[in-house]
């Protein structure tokens, strides 16, 4: 029977062991919330890393049947394809070019070679499970190269692939030794989505301006096939969200935080730690609301969470001590014995703590220096289910091309989202309902499962249109022996056609 395989980096599991046993516990990530639907049906199947290091093949065994059980299919990596395919290629070399962070990216011969044998033994994995008529939708900046290789394999079988990090402008992307080689992978889907139609754009020009490809509109010819390049926004489980706010344990956490905050309002800050966020410039903007309004002093807290993410990265590492200090700082200038300006997390938390924060919260203040998409703006926005609350959001993220009712921000200006602050703490309750209002008709119709839904239509009608090309495209051999036999043979006869009447 015909099905559907999903490829990603990591597994939609969490997985822990004690005493040589495994648990899997299914994570409650956004992606893995809307693949839900197709991964756990029939003979369908995920495929990505564990999460853990497991080399013992006894043990890989064990996991692996586990896994199957939940239609997982594990790719095992050793710590050293970790260093220097995840944490070296990707998170060093991939992920700062594409935030226009390229000062910090590392170009390493020893990186790429780890990305390119990594992507093989995810391929390998996938050819092993593949079948005619199956369908493979690739996830994401850590896999590339993958298409590529699957349809040099497998030229007739169905791919997708989506980019969910921002694919940057040419000028920057060319600076990347092995751009070529990663254009070439990328366009072996058939159908390449990203969250924004900048990205989409950006991706069409670098690959009209590296590769020897002609592209129409948004079709890239390439190898005689028509790739379609797309742009597909993600979307949450807006329901889940929307709902939680009923949940008891919620409500008890909510009712925790009137108890801790009484008067004060509270700005919200969610991010993993990292540079592309603007967490530093956040509290920059919050020390300047302080020092030019000082009658917000014992009256407004941002309340800030950064979950603690690849700080082995040197740059991480570094981020992470700046905001220990900015932190400490703006606290030890401006407490008073009974306030703290910034109560700051350096860990994760429940999804209910999250969404008390989300429904409690009068601002939620999202302020990143690029960000593909970014869900906790659509979180806060779906969690508000009176309608009220303001939302300030950067014009770097991608959800600021679909949130236009938010206070929409310059992450660099420090003054204006000081300014957008003020505004919001003053934003009249009609405004934040008509703004609130329409930001949740948005986030409730362009939910994770119509996301995934159009991705997947699109994809079948992508190949069925390639169907339609294939009956009249001539390939470079066919078009030899055409030539040949023209010029071999003494009766010819030239048929003319427009437009398909003969
Ligand atoms: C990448 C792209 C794109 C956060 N803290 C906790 C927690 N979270 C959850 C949020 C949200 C997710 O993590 C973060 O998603 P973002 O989209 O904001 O950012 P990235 O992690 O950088 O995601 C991004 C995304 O991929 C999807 O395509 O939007 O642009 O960078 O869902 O709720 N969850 C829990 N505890 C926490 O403390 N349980």
């Amino acid at each position: 029977m015909r099905k559907t395989i999903i490829v990603s980096n990591r597994l939609p599991v969490k997985i822990s062991e004690a005493d040589g046993d495994y648990t899997l516990q299914p994570s409650e990530g956004g992606l893995a919330t809307g693949l839900g639907s197709i991964y756990r049906e029939g003979n369908n199947i995920w495929i990505g890393w564990p999460g853990q290091e497991i080399t013992d093949q006894k043990e890989q065994d064990k996991v692996t049947k586990q896994l199957r059980k939940m239609n997982l299919m594990p790719v095992f990596l050793t710590q050293d394809e970790i260093n220097n395919f995840y944490e070296g290629f990707s998170n060093e070399t991939l992920w700062p070019v594409f935030h226009y962070m390229s000062v910090y990216a590392r170009y390493e011969q020893d990186y790429w070679d780890a990305y390119y044998q990594v992507n093989r033994k995810f391929r390998d994995i996938v050819l092993k499970v593949a079948e005619p008529g199956d369908i493979i939708w690739i996830h994401d900046y850590q896999l590339l190269l993958l298409p590529g290789m699957i349809r040099a394999e497998m030229p007739e079988r169905s791919c997708g692939c989506l980019q969910h990090i921002p694919f940057p402008s040419y000028e920057l992307f060319r600076l990347i030794p092995w751009r070529a080689e990663i254009l070439e992978g990328m366009l072996g889907a058939d159908l390449m989505g990203f969250h924004t139609f900048d990205d989409t754009r950006h991706f069409l020009n670098a690959a009209s301006r590296i590769l020897p490809v002609n592209t129409s509109a948004n079709i890239v010819s390439y190898n005689d096939r028509a790739v379609v390049v797309e742009t597909f926004p993600m979307g949450i489980d807006f329901n889940k969200y929307a709902e939680m706010g009923n949940d008891p344990e919620v409500l008890q956490q909510m009712q925790h935080l009137k108890e801790n905050f009484q008067q004060d309002r509270l700005i919200l800050s969610i991010d993993r730690l990292d540079y592309s966020k603007g967490i530093l410039q956040r509290l920059q903007s919050f020390e300047l609301l302080l020092q030019l309004h000082p009658e917000y002093i014992g009256k407004v807290v941002l309340y800030m969470i950064v979950v603690p993410s690849r700080d082995t990265v040197p740059q991480y590492k570094e981020l992470r001590d700046e905001i220990d200090k900015y932190v400490g700082n703006i606290n030890a200038r401006f407490r008073t014995l009974a306030w703290h300006p910034i109560q700051y997390f350096y860990r994760s938390f429940p999804l209910e703590t999250l969404s008390a924060l989300y429904n409690f919260a009068d601002i939620c203040l999202v302020t990143p220096m690029r960000d593909g998409m970014n869900l906790v703006s659509k979180e806060y926005v779906a969690s508000r289910h009176n309608n009220d609350g303001v939302l300030i959001l950067s014009e770097m993220a991608g959800a600021s091309k679909e949130l236009i009712d938010a206070i929409i921000v310059n992450p660099n200006n420090i003054g204006a989202i000081t300014r957008a602050i003020v505004d919001a703490l003053n934003m009249p309750l009609p405004e934040q309902t008509r703004r609130m209002k329409q930001m949740r008709t948005i986030v409730a119709k362009f939910n994770i499962h119509h996301w995934v839904k159009l991705f997947m239509t699109r994809l079948h009608e992508v190949n069925d249109m390639q169907q339609n090309m294939l009956a009249r495209l001539v390939n470079q051999e066919t078009a030899v022996l055409i030539r040949q036999q023209y010029h071999n043979t003494k009766k010819r006869i030239t048929f003319l056609d427009y437009d398909g009447p003969l």
